[in-house]
């Protein structure tokens, strides 16, 4: 099933066309020459993490959660680590890119103790991206239910997506990726390579836009995606944001609209690991995306700076990347990128998770056997 881009958002992406076509000419290469700065600096504040995945703060308190990909929620308690893990945290597959995904509180989580959390959880065949929450406090998460398991079971043990993101209106979005099966993400009777738009009891809202479509998977909000990795919302219009892996090249930046095909595999500046191309770059009724990487970074968490610690970052997109292993900036203006900046390249380190935190500072995850916890030191 693949729908038609509404007329909006077509206008919307208008004035990149231009500029898009320009680099079609050529050997694919991102829109936008990076810009290597050199004038930041990270400090570590906690070591010892196996592969962590998601940071969270645990509103009105002093505590950190940190999610490993092998399955334990860390406690980081006045900037100590704990050695105890949180308890009564759902099994998952710990196998490939699976295993404990996205930790979220609930946006009332302070009436409601609920902590969402992503994983990848066994399925008849394999495992498949889910969301459920339990109720947090002092080291112990009770009563975890799900409230949404992907229709993307398969044994690849590749491609789950797994962010969770609330919005200004308390729904709960979630990518799934194409489970490294891409005839999935245009196929909406599945979840494959879309992005989920539930109630945060994991019912489907009656506006979302395949409600009423025979064989269609109405929890889908948009589709056409390869391996979503980031997602935030957007400080001034409340819409939710992603990044997402292509294969090789075509990484890219999307706001995600309802009922919105964003092309993969048909469109991608992507091309096969082995060389050949796999789709064109634009067809009509594909959206473009916002943004894009050749060659790929492998972008992943993904966060709007408000703080006013990094002034001229105000309302920049931040990813952590993990191939070519930096911070990484994109400066728009609207919707349209007017600038790239990639940062902390010296270090070497993959960036897993970027967040901004209560204190206004930025802090990252490294993806290592020993990773850490950095925070970004404002520039001078
Ligand atoms: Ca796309």
């Amino acid at each position: 099933m693949i729908g038609p881009t509404p007329a909006s958002v077509l206008s919307r992406y208008l004035p990149l066309v231009g500029a898009l076509l320009v680099s079609a000419c050529a050997d694919a290469k991102s829109p936008i020459e990076p810009d290597d700065a050199p004038s930041v600096n990270a400090t570590t504040l906690v070591e010892g993490l196996n592969h962590p995945w998601s940071l969270a703060f645990v509103p009105g308190t002093d505590e950190w959660l940190i999610s490993e990909r092998s399955g334990d929620l860390r406690r980081v308690v006045d900037g100590e680590l704990r050695d105890a893990p949180v308890t009564g945290v759902p099994e998952v597959v710990a196998k490939g890119q699976g295993g404990l995904f996205d930790v979220v509180p609930h946006p009332h989580f302070a009436d409601n103790r609920r902590l969402y959390i992503s994983y990848a959880k066994a399925c008849d065949g394999g495992a498949t991206t889910a969301v459920g929450h339990g109720l947090y406090a002092d080291g112990e998460l009770k009563q975890f239910q799900d409230v949404f398991i992907a229709d993307a079971c398969t044994d690849t043990a590749k491609h789950f997506g797994g962010r969770i993101l609330f919005d200004n209106d308390g729904y709960l979005f979630i990518t799934v990726g194409d489970r490294g099966q891409r005839e999935r993400a245009q196929d909406t009777g599945g979840h494959g390579g879309s992005v989920i738009r539930v109630n945060d009891d994991g019912s489907v809202p009656a506006d979302n836009p395949l409600v009423g479509q025979d064989g269609a998977k109405t929890a889908i909000w948009s589709w056409g995606h390869r391996n979503p990795q980031g997602l935030a919302l957007h400080p001034e219009t409340g819409e939710p944001w992603l990044n997402e892996h292509g294969p090789r090249g075509g990484d890219e930046i999307n706001v995600v609209e309802a009922g919105v095909n964003y092309g993969w595999p048909v469109i991608t500046y992507g091309n096969e690991y082995y060389g050949p191309d796999i789709g064109q770059e634009k067809k009509e009724g594909y959206a473009q995306p916002l943004h894009y990487w050749v060659p790929s970074i492998a972008p992943s968490g993904m966060v709007f700076v408000t703080s006013d610690r990094y002034p001229d970052w105000r309302g920049d997109v931040l990813s952590g990347a993990l191939k070519l292993t930096h911070l990484n900036r994109v400066a728009f203006d609207g919707t349209t990128p007017t600038g790239e900046t990639r940062y902390l390249k010296e270090r070497g380190e993959r960036i897993r998770d970027v967040r901004q935190g209560p204190d206004g500072h930025l802090y990252l995850l490294t993806d290592a056997p020993d990773g850490k916890l950095l925070r970004v030191e404002p520039p001078s």
